[in-house]
């Protein structure tokens, strides 16, 4: 089972579109390994010893994309050990954000299967990031931290997306609804591309 590829997803979506809480659905139902490169960051940060824990602080705080060398050995990392576990399905939460990281994932890694991308107007996700703010001890959950956030998503992650969406991978999901109805279409979503 390790000579065969892993399949790779990559979920994208601006800030507080929904992609863990879908992601934690689709492990639950359907066997994937999620993957937050997010997660994946903040955990490095806090990784006593970590060479990269204050400029990835930084980077987060002011909604700035951390480089690529660094998000990419901690998705590397994460997806060998769940490989060697026995795993195949990934799904990739929050990255690729720049192109260039896109490139080097497919080119070192693996290129992936399809893009899920989770589609909310700005308004819906600054509440719903703003609400979570009350009690998510995360750093960039403020209204200052949201606006960088919005802005970098728009002009550096939006081309990921529309450069998938050329080559026919993407399939797009509208996510200011209820999360199952939204789930609902995220599924049928997956299953067009046999997953
Ligand atoms: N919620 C979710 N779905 C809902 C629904 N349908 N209806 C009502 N409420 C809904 O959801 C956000 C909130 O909304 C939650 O309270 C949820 O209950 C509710 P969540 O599922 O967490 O949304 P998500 O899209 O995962 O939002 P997140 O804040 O995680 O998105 P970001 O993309 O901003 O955060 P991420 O962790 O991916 O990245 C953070 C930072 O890390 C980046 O800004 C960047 O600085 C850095 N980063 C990199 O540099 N490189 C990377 O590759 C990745 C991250
Ligand atoms: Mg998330």
């Amino acid at each position: 089972k390790q000579e065969e590829q892993p399949h790779v997803v990559f979920v994208l979506g601006g800030p507080g579109a929904g992609k863990g809480t879908q992601c934690a659905r689709l492990v639950k139902d359907h066997g994937f390994v999620h993957l937050s490169a997010g997660d994946l960051l903040r955990q490095e940060q806090q990784r006593p010893g970590s060479k990269a824990g204050a400029l990835i602080k930084s980077c987060i705080a002011e909604g700035q994309i951390v480089p690529q060398e660094i998000t990419i050995g901690l998705l590397k990392t994460a997806i060998e050990e769940r490989r060697a576990a026995g795993a195949s399905l990934f799904l990739v939460d929050g990255f690729p954000r720049k192109m260039d990281q896109a490139h080097t994932f497919e080119e070192q890694v693996v290129p992936c299967e399809m893009v899920l991308f989770l589609d909310c107007p700005e308004d819906v996700m600054r509440e719903r990031l703003l609400e979570r703010g009350k009690t998510s001890g995360r750093a960039d959950d403020n209204a200052a931290a949201i606006t960088k956030r919005f802005r970098t998503f728009v002009e550096t992650s939006m081309p990921v997306v529309e450069y998938y969406e050329q080559h026919g991978k993407v399939e797009a999901v509208t996510c200011d609804r209820g999360v199952d109805e939204v789930y609902a279409d995220v599924e049928a979503a997956l299953r067009k591309h046999g997953l």
